[in-house]
Parts: C-alpha cells; structure tokens; sequence
C-alpha cells in the first residue's frame, strides 16, 4: 500500500519550456534548412506556405533571436531557480534537407553549446526531437511522413543527436503533440493534401509510419543512452460533455479516444482495439510491413508529456476542431476564457492527471501549461500580470492535488517563460512569459527583455519547492 503524498517530491522537477522554431529565429543560418515552420505566416492554424515567398513576413525567420541571445536568455531562468529547460532540436539544423549523408556540424555545435549552457546555469535539457520542424525539402520531395522513407531519415537524425548529447541530455521527448495529426497534419506531420483523396487515410498512414518511426528510435535509445529517460508528448487539454444527456457523454468519450489512440500506441504498445472500428467508419486501410506491430510491442516509452491549456465541451453531433491549446468545441458555461477563447480549468489538470495516469501507470510530466495574455506595460515601466500568477498558482494546486491522489508526476515545465511566437496564430501578442520580448505582431521592436510581476513569483515558487502555496 502506498503511503499518501501532501507534498511536490525532492527531485520534483521545475521549469520552462519552448521549441526551437518559436524562439531561435537564425532561420538560415549556419547551414540551417528550411523546415515547416519556415512558412508559418499566421501560425499552425492557418494556411503555411510550402515556398517561401519573398516580401511575407514570417515570425518565425528572427523569432525572438534566442539563437543568439540564449546566454542572457538562460541566465534570467537561472534567476528563477529553473533545475530543467525544455527545448528542442530544429531537425533542419542537423540536416538541413533531412536527407543529406553527413550532420551539418555548425548545427550540432550550436545545440552543444547551449546545453552546455544550461547544465552549467543548474538546468537538465528536456529534449523534443521534433516539435513542428520536420525539413521541408522532405515535405516537397516525400510527401513527409505519409512517405515510410521518412523513418530511415527520421531514425538517422535520431542516432546522430542521441550519440553527440548522450552525457548531456538525460530526458527526451519523439513527437510534440503527436495526436495533433489528426486535426493539424501540415504542423504535426508535414502533410499536405492531394484534392479528392481520403484525408483520414493519409492521416493514419503518417501516423502509422510515426509510430514505427518513435519505436525505432526507441531502440537506438536504449543502446546508445542506457540510463536515460525518453517520453513520447500529446495534447491532452480535456474536453467534458455538455450535458448528462448520453448522447453527449459516448460521443465525447469516443472523441477523447482519438486522441488516447496515439498514447496507446506508443505507452501500451498496441492499437487498441476500438482503432478498426474507427479505421473501418472512415474508409482507412493502414498498410503496414511484418515486423512493425512486434517493433512497436517492444519499444515503449518511459513517461508521457503532455500539454494542458484548457478544457471544452461536446455536444452530439455539434462542430469539433482542434488547435494549439487542444480539442475545441462548445464553450463551457461555468468557466472562464482568455482573449483567444481557451477556458481555464485547473480541476481540468487533476482531472485529466487522474485520467492518465489510470490508463497508462507510467510517470507523466506537464512539459507544457501557461497562460496567453495581453500584456500592458504600465507607466512605471512594469507589468503587473497577476492573471497569469493566478492561473500558475492555481494549476499548480491542482497538480499538488493530483500527487495527493496517487498520481505520479515527474515535473512542470510552463509553457513559454519568455515571450515566444504563437505556434497557433504566428502572434507575438499572445504572451506567455515572466520575461517580456520588446517585438510585436509586424516584427517591430528592440528584442530587449524585461521582468514582468511573475516572474519573481515564479522564482520563488521553485524555491519553494511548490510548497509555499
Ligand atoms: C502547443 C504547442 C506549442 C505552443 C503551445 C501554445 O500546442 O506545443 O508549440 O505554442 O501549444 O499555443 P499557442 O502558441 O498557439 O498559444
């Protein structure tokens, strides 16, 4: 019998995450290629250009220049007692074409550097192999994953970064947020659809190849980095049925499995058998080689990382989309909701931990939460966002509760502790950060920094432990 947790354990992790592609800017330099992102002009969400237009602005090209500034960037994180970062590896600057016979070394030196960086200021790196940034000459020449090639160039990658930061990257994560391929294949995956063709199919195909692809890895990871920890990352803000009318909650539910597919793929080892049922409602016959169902039994992985922003609701039969924040449908009308519409629900994070963690028994790690806002700089010079102080503080107990529970939970990474391009909409506006980035919507600004009233909270929260509130 376990004994009953109050409070965040010793070795509990704390810190920030971000992506490569929101942050570094530098989208040409040192040898870099282009990746997906490269043609985010209004982010994920909305259209993405497969060529690059000259004239466009695109937010992601300078980003806020953490290329170049991760020292100071670093620094400011050090200040907040941060003992993990999480980032991740543009794959376009390690092989800029994605195919290419040999690593681009500028590249590997860069990411060298800036764990070094980390581990120096008291930081373990959190490592996503692939947040948005699949190489886009793979996306032209291989229709990106619907191709099975990608997994040798994707495997290949994998075995380069895994072999160079064996002794500096401890905890890694494959696909952020694979089950967006379901509703947002261009970002997920590189995916670009062919008129008239079975989307589904080619969604499922993708996956499937990504499935094998996040296994293969896997094996190369237990070779080459024994006593490290790799995850695989989903998108799991919640979504409640609107009413008790049954017809809301078994669609719901079946909604909600669409989602748990990918994580019982890659945690369970199987598909689980409600996917021919699915498969069959929607036309999809997946092809697979022999081999690969045994590949993904064998290969699991360790914990899940999830992001949690929000939750919806379902009613039967209504409208449901998907977007940064997670699945998206009617509003609920006992919470609240920030500018961009993302209701706040902190139960929704001990729900949904529960949830998980009853599912899969492994450990999970919230590698992203966090509160887009407008920000008002006052005419002091300051801002004064205690919104976001009350959404961190009140998630964090909702986390609390959730170890309370018997849930077990390796750390929290907030979502963007520096002002970051919106990987939904390409907006600067929409700020994450305790540290404000001088860059608005049209590119315009000096890039400087400047403390915003949470971060010092925050700092004193991971000083804390968690346990101070
Ligand atoms: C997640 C992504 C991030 C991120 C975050 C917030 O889906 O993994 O890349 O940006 O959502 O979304 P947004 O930037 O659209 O506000």
């Amino acid at each position: 019998m376990k004994k009953l947790k109050t409070e965040f354990p010793k070795n509990f992790m704390w810190g920030g995450a971000i992506a490569a592609n929101q942050a570094e800017g530098a989208y040409l330099e040192d040898g870099k290629g282009l990746d997906i992102s490269s043609g985010f002009a209004n982010g994920i969400k909305h259209e993405h250009d497969i060529e690059i237009q000259k004239d466009k602005y695109y937010p992601t090209h300078d980003a806020i220049d953490f290329y170049h500034r991760y020292k100071e960037d670093l620094a400011l994180m050090e200040e907040m007692n941060f003992n993990v970062f999480r980032t991740s590896i543009n794959w376009s600057r390690i092989f800029p074409n994605g195919d290419d016979e040999t690593p681009n070394e500028a590249g590997l030196k860069y990411y060298d550097d800036l764990f070094d960086e980390m581990i120096k200021r008291g930081m373990e790196p959190l490592i996503t192999l692939s947040h948005y940034e699949t190489p886009l000459n793979l996306v032209k020449k291989y229709g990106s994953w619907r191709n099975r090639k990608l997994i040798d160039f994707f495997l290949n990658y994998c075995e380069t970064v895994f072999n160079r930061y064996k002794d500096k990257v401890k905890y890694w994560l494959t696909f952020n947020e694979i089950n967006n391929m379901r509703r947002m294949p261009g970002g997920a995956g590189g995916i670009f659809f062919e008129e008239g063709e079975n989307q589904q199919q080619v969604i499922y195909q993708a996956s499937h190849h990504m499935f094998v692809a996040n296994s293969l890895a896997i094996k190369r990871f237990r070779e080459i980095c024994p006593n490290s920890k790799i995850g695989c990352m989903l998108s799991l803000s919640n979504v409640y049925p609107h009413t008790c009318k049954p017809e809301d909650v078994f669609e719901t539910m079946e909604l909600r499995r669409r989602s748990l597919m990918f994580g019982d793929v890659m945690i369970r080892g199987y598909y689980p058998s409600y996917t021919a049922r699915i498969w069959a409602d929607e036309g999809v016959e997946v092809q697979m080689e022999p081999g690969d169902e045994e590949l993904i039994r064998c290969y699991t992985c360790d914990f899940l990382g999830i992001s949690y922003y929000r939750t919806s609701t379902h009613e039967y039969g209504q409208p449901f989309y998907g977007d940064t924040g997670g699945d998206q449908g009617t509003p609920n009308p006992y919470i609240e909701a920030t500018p961009w519409g993302w209701q706040i629900d902190p139960l929704g994070l001990r729900f949904t931990l529960n949830e998980l963690y009853d599912r899969y028994q492994i450990p999970l790690f919230v590698v992203e939460n966090g509160l887009g806002q407008v920000d008002e700089i006052d005419d002091q010079g300051e801002i004064h966002d205690d919104y976001r102080i009350d959404y961190i503080k009140n998630h964090v107990k909702a986390l609390k509760e959730a170890i309370k529970d018997g849930v077990d939970i390796m750390g929290y990474t907030y979502w963007g502790p520096i002002d970051i391009v919106s990987a939904g909409t390409g907006e600067m506006a929409k700020r994450y950060g305790f540290i404000y980035v001088d860059r608005d919507n049209e590119g315009k600004g000096t890039m400087d920094r400047k403390k915003k009233a949470s971060f010092e909270w925050y700092a004193d929260l991971v000083k804390n432990n968690g346990n101070n509130i």
